[in-house]
């Protein structure tokens, strides 16, 4: 794969703690590109609230590409190989994001991402997104990339436990937050998006997360 033409540097990188990094606009250069990928993506598996194990609705609106997608309902948080809502396969994961992912994690210090899950988020105002771990996935040793776009979000970083004291992060457009190591099960969250009108975007806050979700022996 050739990463070369991925090698747009980010404006300026932000060490949040050991495993930590924000590379801040990274994805800039790409953003047209994206938010076709992204279109692309939901024109297949539209977007929907789903529900939690709980029976809460989750005010951000998602869909998946990639060969897992994230689902939760009644029966619990997991990942699927079907998009629940229309009985096909999750849409390939477009090459753009395949590569913007790899090649972020490579510059955070995490060379060999092999992502097989990308979770695509829309918030509208006032959606947020409980503080929680990304603990789902079987392989914990490979680092999560999560892009943001379109209006900026406070992101919530805490500790191990969910009381710990929670550092704040805002993520804004084109950011791409890259976390793994010592810190893939930190808790974190978002809070309640603030009303706005992106040029690009429009009135939401685009987040689209990478996981290696499934096991080795699953891409064999
Ligand atoms: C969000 N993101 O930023 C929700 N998880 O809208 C996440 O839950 C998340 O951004 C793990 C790593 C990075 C993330
Ligand atoms: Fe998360």
């Amino acid at each position: 794969m050739n990463l070369d033409l991925f090698d747009d540097p980010p404006l300026w990188e932000e060490r949040i703690s050991e495993g930590t990094v924000v590379l801040r606009g990274f994805a800039l250069a790409r953003q047209e590109e994206v938010l076709a990928a992204v279109q692309q993506v939901v024109a297949q598996s539209p977007f929907r609230h789903m529900m939690t194990p709980g029976g809460y609705t989750m005010s951000a609106a998602m869909s998946s590409c990639g060969q897992l997608g994230w689902v939760t309902d009644a029966s619990g948080y997991r990942y699927t190989r079907q998009d629940p809502l229309t009985g096909n396969p999750w849409p390939a994961m477009p090459d753009t994001l395949l590569h913007l992912a790899i090649s972020a994690a490579e510059r955070a210090g995490y060379p060999g991402f092999q992502p097989d899950a990308c979770l695509i988020n829309r918030y509208d105002p006032l959606a947020k997104m409980a503080l929680h771990q990304d603990k789902n996935e079987q392989d914990f040793s490979q680092p999560v990339v999560s892009l943001s776009f379109g209006l900026p979000v406070v992101f919530q970083f805490g500790g191990m436990e969910r009381s710990d004291k929670t550092q704040k992060i805002v993520l804004t457009h084109g950011d791409v937050l890259v976390w793994g190591g010592v810190d893939r099960l930190r808790y974190h969250g978002v809070l309640p998006l603030k009303a706005g009108i992106h040029p690009l975007v429009g009135e939401h806050r685009i987040n689209l997360t990478f996981r290696k979700a499934g096991r080795l022996s699953d891409l064999i």
